[in-house]
């Protein structure tokens, strides 16, 4: 590598200046940026299969529409993030075939099953919160085509938070039976949701590179402790409790303190065997393999154009 290039690129990185798909970067930048944004864009791909599961089975045609539009919404954000990484030379084919051999991870989080309606408003509410709090950060990330596709990724991403939001709001004003569900979901995602930021900043290994590459802006921690305080007034509006007895207001700190996350359950579900990993993936490749008929017509109808144009 060549130290004056370095050093260009260091004094951009330092004056908070953006990296662009033409200028030079360490190997390493490029690599653990592929590394980032494919994982992201994975996220967004898979993330449409939990909620994608309750399409047909929602209850009313306002809630279906809402749905349909928010999936779609997530597929549209992993397309925007696969060719953000294509800008670093990585193949869209080359990052499907990194997840679909099981290669490539994805997160955590969508390898829950959804088991009732209210758990669509749940990952709206609180898997969106967490996104949300995760990617505003990144819209000032160093890498540009990163940092400007999350604009508009977060906006619709805040559309999604407050879908979801509002369908518990509904759910509560219900009959029993439907507070209950919405609490039991609150109670199978919290601690999940709280995972998604990733493990703890003194066991987090890209931490430190990426803060100072300005691709992180905010620790995993203190992320999760943001997402933590804003979302304790919420769940108090709402008039459900948080599945965590060692959730209190900490005057010292101005924060919530929170409970022990399972950390082993956690990797566990990142190296595959969650409950639904396998499921997952599986869909998604039959998804893949079952599309290759649009692809080939595709490429034809491209090949027969530029034929017509050689004439
Ligand atoms: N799941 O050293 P760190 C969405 C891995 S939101 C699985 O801390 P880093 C929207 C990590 O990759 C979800 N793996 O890593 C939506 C690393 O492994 P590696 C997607 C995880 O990169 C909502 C290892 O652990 N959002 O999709 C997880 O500095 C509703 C060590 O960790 C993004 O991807 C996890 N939760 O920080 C869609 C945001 N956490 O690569 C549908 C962009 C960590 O060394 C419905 N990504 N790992 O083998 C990021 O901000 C970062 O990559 C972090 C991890 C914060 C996730």
């Amino acid at each position: 590598e060549n130290p004056e290039e370095m050093a260009r690129f260091d004094a951009r990185i330092d004056a908070d200046g953006r990296i662009e798909p033409q200028d030079w970067m360490p190997e390493a930048y490029r690599k653990t940026l592929v590394r980032q944004i494919s994982q992201h864009a994975h996220s967004e791909i898979v993330g449409m299969l939990p909620e994608g599961n309750w399409i047909s089975r929602a209850p009313s045609l306002k809630r279906k529409a809402i749905l349909i539009a928010k999936v779609q919404d997530e597929g549209g954000h992993g397309l925007y993030l696969y060719s953000a990484a294509e800008t670093l030379g990585t193949s869209r084919d080359q990052l499907l075939e990194g997840l679909h051999s099981g290669r490539a991870k994805y997160s955590s989080i969508f390898n829950y099953p959804t088991l009732t309606w209210a758990d669509v408003g749940v990952i709206g509410w609180l898997v969106d919160g967490a996104a949300i709090m995760n990617q505003i950060p990144l819209c000032r990330c160093s890498y540009g085509p990163y940092a400007r596709a999350m604009v508009r990724v977060c906006k619709e991403e805040s559309f999604h938070q407050r879908q979801g939001y509002e369908a518990l709001l509904v759910m509560m004003t219900g009959t029993e039976a439907q507070k209950a569900m919405v609490q039991d979901a609150v109670n199978r995602w919290w601690w999940k949701c709280l995972a998604m930021f990733g493990p703890p900043d003194a066991d987090s290994p890209n931490s430190a590179q990426g803060m100072r590459w300005g691709i992180k802006r905010i620790s995993n921690d203190d992320l999760r402790q943001k997402f933590v305080d804003a979302t304790v007034p919420q769940a108090k509006v709402l008039g459900i409790t948080l599945p965590d007895p060692d959730l209190k207001w900490n005057e010292a700190r101005q924060h919530y303190d929170y409970g022990q996350i399972d950390w082993a359950e956690f990797w566990n579900t990142v190296e595959g065997n969650g409950p639904c990993n396998k499921e997952r993936l599986s869909t998604r490749v039959k998804a893949h393999t079952d599309g290759q008929w649009v692809r080939d017509a595709a490429l034809a109808y491209t090949r027969k154009q530029q034929e017509r144009a050689m004439k």
